[in-house]
C-alpha cells in the first residue's frame, strides 16, 4: 500500500491534477467540524477563492454512507481531515473525482476514483490535516504563505505538537509562529488565576475548578498580584514559571513535570497574539453549538465572527463544567485496563468526547486505562455515540479495539490510536459493553 514517492512530490502531483480538473468542474470541499477540520477548511477556501474556480463547502461531524449518497457525482469532491477510513464506501459510490487530504489511518484499498494525500502512505510524519491543506495551498501559490498560522491551529487541536517533524517545522517558520516554553495551562494570555481554575488539560487536582486551591498554589509559588490582578502565564519571569511548576509537582507527586510543561504556541489573529489552544477551544465550542461557519469566519479574521465565537465559548465552558460534574457522578463499569461509562441521555453526545478527554487527564485513572463513554446521539435517536480515550496516551490502540467490536456489532468508526470513537444502533447497547469486556479478556490471555 505504501507509495514509492515522497509526500512532497505527491502533494505537487495532486495539486497539478486538481488544478487541471477544477477548471471545468465544480468542487465540493468537505471538512470535519473539529479544530483541525475547521482550520483546514479556512485555509482551503481562502486559497480556492483566489483561483477562478467554483466551489462550495460542507462541514460535517462524521462521514457515513448516507452522506456520501448526497454528493453530486459530477463535482470534484475534496475531503479534508476525513475519509481515509471510508475508502470502501467511497469505492461503492459513483463519484468520479475524489481528492482526500487527510492524516488518519488507512486500512482499506485505495479506490481508482480517489487521489489521496496522507502521510500514512509515505514516511508517516506527524502532521495535521490543516498542515497538509496548507502545503497543498502553498503549492498552488506561494502567496498563500500567510495561511501558515492557521495550520498551527490544527496541529494544536490534534495534539501533534509534541514532536515537531520536518514539515511542521517548515510551517512554523512560514507562519512566523512565536513559541514559549512553560506550564501548559491555558489561555496563557489571561490572568493566571483564571487560567489555572479553568485548566482541564492539564487537570491539576485541588486547583482545577477550585478558586481557593488556585490562590493557595499561587501563594506557595510566591506569585503575587500586581496592581490588583495576577500576571498572565506569558508575563511570568523564567524563575516564577519554574517555581510554579515545582510547586505543582511537589503538591501532586503523581504529576510529572514533563506532562505539564511544553511549548505554548502564539498566533497573531485580529492583530493580537492569541494562545493557539484557546483558538482551538473557541472553534470546538462554535462547532458543537452548530455554528462551524462562525468558527471558519473567526479563522478568516472577520470581526463580527470573533464576538459571536467569544460568547459561544463562554456558554460552552459553562455546559462543559456541568458535563464534568455529571460524568464524575455516574456509575462506571470497571475492568482490568478499561472503564465504561454509559451516560445515555445524561450528557450530550456533542460534549461526551471533550468530557472524556478531560477525565482521561485527571490522575484518578492509571496510565494506559481506556475510558469508553457512551451517549445517545441526539441527532439520530436510534444511535449511540462512543468516545474512547487512553489515559496518558499509552497502551493499546483504541481504534483497533473499537474496530474489532464494530466488526461484530456493526457501525461506524473514526479517530486515532489514543483517541477514537464509534457509533452504532441503540439496540446494540448491551452487546457493545459485552464485546468490550470480551476483548479485554482476550487481550489479557494473549499476554
Ligand atoms: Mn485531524
Amino acid at each position: 500500500m505504501e507509495e514509492e514517492i515522497s509526500l512532497e512530490l505527491k502533494i505537487r502531483q495532486t495539486v497539478e491534477k486538481f488544478l487541471e480538473l477544477s477548471r471545468d468542474k465544480k468542487t465540493t470541499v468537505i471538512s470535519h467540524f473539529d479544530a483541525d477540520g475547521i482550520s483546514s477548511a479556512a485555509i482551503m477556501i481562502q486559497a480556492l477563492r483566489k483561483l477562478d474556480i467554483k466551489f462550495s463547502l460542507k462541514i460535517i461531524k462524521r462521514l457515513d454512507k448516507e452522506f456520501l449518497q448526497t454528493l453530486n457525482e459530477d463535482n470534484i469532491i475534496l475531503f479534508v481531515d476525513l475519509a481515509s477510513g471510508n475508502l470502501d464506501d467511497i469505492a461503492k459510490t459513483n463519484l468520479k473525482e475524489v481528492f482526500i487530504i487527510d492524516h488518519h489511518e488507512i486500512s482499506q484499498e485505495i479506490p481508482n476514483n480517489v487521489t489521496i494525500i496522507n502521510p500514512q502512505l509515505h514516511d508517516k510524519q506527524k502532521i495535521s490535516a490543516s498542515g497538509l491543506a496548507y502545503l497543498f495551498c502553498r503549492e498552488i501559490d506561494k502567496k498563500n504563505k500567510h495561511l501558515a498560522k492557521l495550520a498551527i491551529i490544527g496541529m494544536i487541536g490534534d495534539v501533534l505538537d509534541k514532536e515537531i517533524d520536518k514539515l511542521n517545522h517548515e510551517i512554523l517558520t512560514d507562519g512566523e509562529i512565536q513559541k514559549r516554553r512553560g506550564l501548559l495551562v491555558y489561555p496563557s494570555t489571561r490572568p493566571l488565576n483564571m487560567a489555572l481554575e479553568f485548566s482541564s488539560n492539564p487537570f491539576i487536582p485541588g486547583v482545577t475548578g477550585n478558586s481557593e486551591g488556585v490562590l493557595e498554589l499561587l501563594r506557595c509559588s510566591g506569585i503575587n498580584q500586581e496592581n490588583g490582578k495576577y500576571k498572565s502565564l506569558l508575563e511570568l519571569k523564567e524563575e516564577e514559571m519554574e517555581r510554579l511548576v515545582t510547586t505543582i509537582t511537589l503538591q501532586n507527586p503523581q504529576i510529572k513535570s514533563e506532562d505539564i510543561v511544553g511549548e505554548i504556541f502564539l498566533i497573531k489573529l485580529f492583530n493580537k497574539l492569541e494562545d493557539a489552544r484557546e483558538i482551538c477551544a473557541k472553534i470546538n465550542a462554535c462547532s458543537r453549538y452548530g455554528e462551524p461557519e462562525t468558527a471558519i469566519q473567526m479563522c478568516m479574521e472577520i470581526p463580527n465572527a470573533k464576538k459571536r465565537a467569544d460568547s459561544i465559548h463562554i456558554k460552552y465552558k459553562q455546559s462543559l463544567i456541568e458535563g464534568i460534574r455529571t460524568i464524575v457522578g455516574l456509575e462506571k463499569i470497571k475492568g482490568d485496563g478499561f472503564v465504561i461509562i454509559n451516560a445515555q441521555d445524561k450528557i450530550k453526545d456533542t460534549m461526551i468526547g471533550t468530557v472524556t478527554s478531560i477525565i482521561s487527564n485527571s490522575p484518578n485513572y492509571a496510565r494506559g486505562t481506556i475510558i469508553f463513554s457512551m451517549a445517545h446521539d441526539h441527532e439520530n435517536s436510534s444511535k449511540i455515540k462512543v468516545s474512547a480515550r487512553c489515559v496518558g496516551k499509552e497502551g493499546r490502540n483504541i481504534r483497533e479495539v473499537l474496530s474489532r467490536v464494530i466488526n461484530v456489532i456493526g457501525g461506524e468508526i473514526g479517530g486515532h490510536e489514543f483517541a477514537a470513537g464509534c457509533t452504532f444502533e441503540k439496540e446494540k447497547e448491551e452487546e457493545f459493553i459485552k464485546e468490550i469486556k470480551k476483548n479485554f479478556e482476550i487481550e489479557m490471555i494473549k499476554i
